[in-house]
């Protein structure tokens, strides 16, 4: 038996990915750009195991066996045995234990440290720490955010540190939809990402059908897609090359909030947004004018937890303000927060 363990952190996007061109190859209608956490926060946990002794690919996820029927699933796994046979072929792992891993069967293990499908991205550190893992148990080299993406779209963002761009592409077969780092994590220390978990319940419409049913029926969508995300990418791009705070919160913020217009102008509308987020927002509004500059960014997901950007200097004040603004609660051991009227302040 053969075995890798590897863990992947969350992202969470600043020009976000909604909508497929391709839904099988998982192809976007708008290329985006995320934050990857650093590695002991938010993340997935896998390890993949392959033996002679399995009889077939089996998945465990946070300790329950789930089905690997799912044609993501498949498509990773097929695309991983594809190119690791090729590199067999071309000579390379011969002799070596690879030949017979080609043959055998994989049991897989995930754990998440973070509740799942509410909106923290959970899919896209599980796709891609299997990704990875299986690219490690099978010696796989090169690029490997296509398959990722293959897996779940925003996992192939997870695979590197720091700011990740996702690329559109324009071929059909997707060969250049993939991740590139814009800067590594090194880059702007002083930034930080504060995730207030507002709720940890599964969320009333899952990204992928409701993306779809966004791209069939929103018109803001396709607008934003063609005309707003291309320029929006280039200015936070050298906002973030800049270190230029002030930009890289405002188009933050801008582009979470045209994701959420782009939810209510599909057709029945999706509504991710709960009382307390809207209640986030408007207290980060009011910080900030207060301050007279912007100190903090929010952006949503598809869920109500809000991801805060702030840099380091301001934490501390932000976060006597959350304390103050909405009392954290315990439940089952974590924090959440509840929602009071910012006019009540
Ligand atoms: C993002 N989200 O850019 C956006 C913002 C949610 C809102 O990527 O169908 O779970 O697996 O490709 O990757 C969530 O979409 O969807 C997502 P699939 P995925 O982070």
């Amino acid at each position: 038996m053969d075995a890798v363990t590897c863990t992947a952190p969350v992202n969470i996007a600043v020009i976000k990915y909604w909508g497929k061109r391709d839904e099988a190859l998982i192809l976007p209608i708008n290329s985006s750009l995320s934050a990857t956490l650093s590695q002991e926060q938010l993340c997935a946990k896998t390890t993949v195991a392959v033996s002679g002794q399995f009889t077939r690919d089996r998945m465990w996820l946070n300790g329950k066996e789930e089905s690997l029927e799912n044609p993501r699933y498949q498509n990773v796994l097929r695309e991983i045995r594809r190119r690791a046979r090729k590199r067999k072929i071309a000579g390379e792992g011969k002799g070596t234990s690879l030949s017979d891993a080609l043959s055998w069967h994989v049991h897989i293990c995930s754990v998440n440290n973070f509740p799942t499908a509410a909106g923290l991205a959970s899919s896209a550190a599980g796709f891609s720490c299997l990704v990875y893992s299986l690219a490690k148990l099978f010696r796989i080299e090169g690029d490997i955010s296509e398959i990722a993406r293959q897996g779940s779209g925003s996992a192939c963002r997870s695979l590197y540190g720091g700011f990740v761009s996702w690329n559109m592409g324009e071929k059909d077969d997707g060969t250049d939809s993939v991740a590139e780092q814009l800067v590594t994590e090194n880059h702007w220390p002083e930034l930080q990402i504060l995730i207030l978990v507002v709720s940890d319940q599964k969320k009333h419409i899952g990204s992928s059908a409701g993306m779809g049913v966004s791209v069939k029926t929103s018109e803001l969508l396709r607008y934003r897609a063609e005309h707003i995300v291309p320029r929006r990418m280039k200015e936070i791009e050298t906002a973030i090359q800049n270190k230029d705070f002030q930009t890289f919160a405002k188009i933050t913020m801008q582009d979470s909030n045209q994701l959420h217009a782009s939810c209510l102008d599909t057709y029945p509308p999706i509504i991710y947004l709960n009382d307390t987020s809207k209640q986030i927002m408007h207290l980060v509004h009011k910080y900030n004018d207060f301050c007279g500059e912007i100190k903090v960014a929010y952006t949503f997901d598809a869920g109500p937890n809000a991801c805060l950007y702030l840099l380091e200097e301001d934490v501390a004040g932000v976060l006597a303000m959350v304390n103050h603004c909405f009392p954290p609660i315990e439940q089952n051991g974590d924090q959440y927060i509840r929602g009071l009227q910012v006019e009540e302040l």
